[in-house]
C-alpha cells in the first residue's frame, strides 16, 4: 500500500480548536482508492518547528502523496491553494512567541511554487457535488505558507513524492460563533470535500481546464 500523509494544525490565535485537525484527524487508517493508506499528522503552529517535524515524518516514512491542511478563518469555502511563497511576514505571533517580518522560509530558495495537486480537477469535482470551493491566490504569509513553501521545496528535491499541496479551511460553525458574522463549514461537509479531494490525488491523470481565476 501508498502512503498519503495528512497535516493539520494544532489551535492558535485563542481558538481551543483547529479545524484543520479535526477534520484530517477522523481520516486516519482510510484506504483510498484501494491502493493508498492515509497517515496522519498534527504539526504545531510554530515557524520552523511545524516544517522540522514535517520533514522528519517524511523522511522516516516517505509518503507517495502529501495534502497539508490549515484553518483560513474569514473564509467562506474550502480553498484549493495554488502558490507558496518563499516568504514569512507575521501578523501575530506564532504558539511559541515568534514573529518573523519579511524572511525567507528558505534562504536562496526560488521566489514561489506551485501545488501540484489537481486542484482544477478537484475544484470542477466539489462544485458538481454544490460544495462551496475555490482556488485561493495566495495562502498568506504565516505557518501555513511556511510549511506549504517547505513542503513543495521538499518535493522539488524528492522524486519519490509525487503530488502535494495545500487546502485552506473555514471555521467549524462552533468556532465562527465567536466571531461575528465570519462564514464557517460544518464537519460533514468537510468530511465530503476532503475525501473527493483524496480520490482525485489518486485518481485524477491530466489537470483540467477550468477558469477559477480572480479579478481584484
Ligand atoms: N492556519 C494558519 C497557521 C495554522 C493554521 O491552521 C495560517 O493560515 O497560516
Amino acid at each position: 500500500m501508498k502512503t498519503i500523509l495528512l497535516t493539520g494544525f494544532e489551535p492558535f490565535d485563542r481558538e481551543t480548536i483547529n479545524p484543520s485537525w479535526e477534520l484530517v484527524r477522523r481520516f486516519d487508517g482510510l484506504v483510498v482508492a484501494g491502493t493508498h493508506r492515509v497517515e496522519v499528522l498534527c504539526l504545531p503552529c510554530v515557524f520552523d518547528l511545524a516544517l522540522e517535524s514535517l520533514w522528519a515524518r517524511l523522511a522516516q516514512n516517505k509518503a507517495e502523496i502529501v495534502l497539508c491542511l490549515g484553518q483560513a478563518g474569514g473564509r467562506a469555502e474550502f480553498c484549493l491553494e495554488r502558490v507558496a511563497v518563499n516568504i514569512n511576514d507575521a501578523r501575530i505571533a506564532d504558539n511559541a512567541g515568534k514573529q518573523p517580518i519579511d524572511t525567507p522560509v528558505i534562504a536562496g530558495g526560488p521566489v514561489a511554487y506551485f501545488s501540484t495537486l489537481p486542484i482544477k480537477a478537484m475544484l470542477k469535482a466539489l462544485h458538481d457535488q454544490g460544495l462551496a470551493a475555490a482556488v485561493s491566490q495566495s495562502a498568506g504569509s504565516f505557518v501555513c505558507n511556511h510549511v506549504f513553501y517547505g513542503l513543495m521545496h521538499y518535493a522539488n528535491t524528492e522524486p519519490a513524492l509525487g503530488r502535494a499541496g495545500f487546502i485552506h479551511i473555514p471555521y467549524l460553525p462552533e468556532q465562527a460563533e465567536h466571531h461575528l458574522g465570519a462564514p464557517s463549514m460544518r464537519m460533514e461537509n468537510l468530511v465530503s470535500c476532503l475525501t473527493t479531494c483524496l480520490n482525485l490525488a489518486v485518481l485524477q491523470g491530466n489537470e483540467l481546464r477550468y477558469g477559477a481565476g480572480e479579478i481584484s
